[in-house]
């Protein structure tokens, strides 16, 4: 057993109360996630999915002792916690969407976990907050610093900013 791992997970809600799912969603997660960083919550359109309401969604660091696959079941327990269906062909809104875009230097590409997550780098959405609140971050798979992987067009994208993540406060570890 090797030490914490450093995991990127990256969350959405557009159904319901968008921020308390957010916010009970990051506090359950930060049971088996020691958090060092929450970026602020960011208003966009949804992406792919017409008629549907806006998301607030949100990028956050932290380390866990979990494997990559138990840390996903795991953020899919939340989800259906959180009251979280799905459905066949996917594409519905959400109450609750946790993706892991990093775990550590880990590359997989098996059913259901692919490490990087592989359109990280080209939603507005998870490639903005992630460059805030990790600057300093290298993408495992080229070994090159995030923000050189993240375009112009997707750097410069209109993203709203609601601000920090309001609810059940969580313990958050400062690097
Ligand atoms: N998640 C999706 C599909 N579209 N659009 C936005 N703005 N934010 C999301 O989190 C999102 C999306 C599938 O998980
Ligand atoms: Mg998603
Ligand atoms: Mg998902």
């Amino acid at each position: 057993m090797t030490g914490p791992v450093l995991v990127v997970v990256a969350a959405g809600s557009n159904l319901g109360d968008r921020m308390a799912h957010l916010a009970s969603g990051v506090a359950e997660l930060s049971k088996v996630v020691e958090l060092e960083v929450v970026s602020d919550v960011v208003e966009t359109p949804p992406e792919g999915g017409a008629d549907q309401n806006d998301y607030l969604n949100l990028v956050l660091v932290g380390r866990t002792a979990l494997a990559p696959r138990a840390l996903l079941d795991e953020l899919l327990r939340i989800e259906r916690m959180m009251g979280r269906e799905r459905r066949v062909g996917g594409g519905e809104p959400r109450t609750l969407d946790l993706d892991l875009i990093f775990h550590g230097d880990q590359i997989r590409r098996e059913p259901g976990l692919i490490l990087p997550h592989p359109r990280w780098h080209e939603r507005p959405f998870v490639a903005r907050p992630l460059l805030e609140i990790w600057p300093e971050g290298v993408d495992p798979e080229s070994g090159r610093p995030l923000r050189t992987v993240v375009s112009d067009e997707v750097g410069r994208a209109p993203l709203g900013r609601v601000g920090p993540l309001v609810g059940p406060r969580v313990p958050v570890v400062s690097p």
